[in-house]
């Protein structure tokens, strides 16, 4: 387990969901549960090491990089935390309706900007998200190290999560992609073929837009159906398959709200089907367990069996594997759950 204690920094402090404050589901108490439930499972502790941030536009774009750096500061600077809501959260966003092909140009004013880039009013930023954004995607490239120099299978205790956050964009809870990163990573360290499995609860939608339209990476993901009413309720469809060079590089597999262990294995399995017959050289598992039964966040009903049959079917696979976490909200069950995960890739 590749950990970096800055991931506990981040304190987002609420959602504004639909129009209200709400406690945030995505603590920092998270992280704390899954390493010492895994440190009692006996997984040992490696701890991550910095990495020059300016190779993070191979993923993302240096503008987004920038904004989540200094927005805060610059919030401050406005005095902005007094506009209400004190963390950093949009108000405006720039549709493509409200532009109607006009440039999008860089508002004046900063409550403005950050519509840019945040697509929801989720995903708030506080005086030490940027240091825990950035310790996530060194634990992230620190296991690719791991894997890279010959250990089979490493897992990332990354948060925040990462699999929402596109090229330019961040939301669902993530500011930058962790998976995505550590797929890029993989590629340049020899991998020619990199599979991302995501069986996050949610569609991996920044994952899914990072590698659209690339042949070398293949996304595919297993989630509740944002047609039945769930986020990111735009993307995560069945008939979005990838474009131009990596057209039928992406697999989307939506579920009905309801399903169980039987229902979404079947689904992991045809997403490791579809990762071989791709001829991935290594692997990335979007590792959110928020698809557990008890998780507030979603209306699978997934066991710490079907995690652990889950990584069984995952490690038969045979490749490099890289784990990064995502979601997962039940405090109570998180740690067992990634550690049935786990369990079953280092078994199976
Ligand atoms: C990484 C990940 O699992 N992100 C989840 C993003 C989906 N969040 C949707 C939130 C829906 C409203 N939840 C109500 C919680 C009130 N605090
Ligand atoms: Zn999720």
């Amino acid at each position: 387990m590749v950990v970096d204690p800055h991931c506990h920094d981040h304190d987002p402090e609420a959602e504004i969901w639909v129009g209200v404050r709400t406690p945030g589901t995505e603590v920092a108490e998270r992280v704390t549960v899954i390493e010492s439930t895994l440190r009692d499972l006996g997984h040992d502790v490696v701890p991550a090491r910095e990495f020059d941030d300016a190779w993070l536009t191979h993923v993302h774009s240096a503008e987004v990089i920038d904004h989540l750096a200094t927005v805060w500061d610059r919030w401050v600077a406005a005095g902005s935390p007094d506009l209400g809501a004190q963390r950093v959260v949009p108000y405006l966003f720039p549709s493509a309706e409200l532009l109607h092909g006009l440039r999008r140009r860089l508002p004046t004013a900063l409550h403005a900007e950050v519509g840019v880039y945040c697509y929801d009013t989720m995903t708030l930023i506080g005086p030490a998200s940027w240091r825990a954004i950035r310790a996530a995607t060194h634990a992230a490239r620190s296991a690719v190290d791991l894997v890279a120099s010959g250990t089979p299978t490493a897992y990332a205790l990354t948060r925040p999560p990462g699999h929402h956050a596109t090229r330019s964009s961040y939301g669902g809870s993530c500011y930058l992609n962790n998976a995505a990163i550590a797929a890029q990573a993989l590629r340049e360290n020899g991998f020619t073929r990199v599979a991302v499995i995501d069986i996050d609860a949610h569609h991996g939608n920044g994952t899914q837009a990072i590698f659209y339209e690339r042949s070398d990476v293949f996304t595919t993901s297993v989630h509740v159906d944002p047609g039945a009413g769930w986020f990111p309720h735009y993307v995560g469809f069945a008939d979005e398959t990838g474009r131009d060079a990596g057209l039928g590089t992406n697999l989307n597999l939506p579920l009905a709200p309801g399903s169980g262990d039987q229902t979404w294995l079947s689904a992991v399995q045809r997403a490791a089907d579809a990762a071989s017959t791709f001829g991935a050289t290594a692997l990335v598992i979007a590792l959110g367990v928020d698809a557990a039964v008890d998780d507030p966040e979603s209306p699978l009903e997934v066991t710490a069996d079907g995690y652990r049959r889950a990584g069984d079917a995952l490690a038969a696979l045979g490749l490099p594997t890289v784990a990064v976490q995502e979601g997962g909200y039940h405090l109570p069950t998180l740690g067992r759950l990634v550690g049935s995960a786990l369990e079953g890739l280092a078994t199976g």
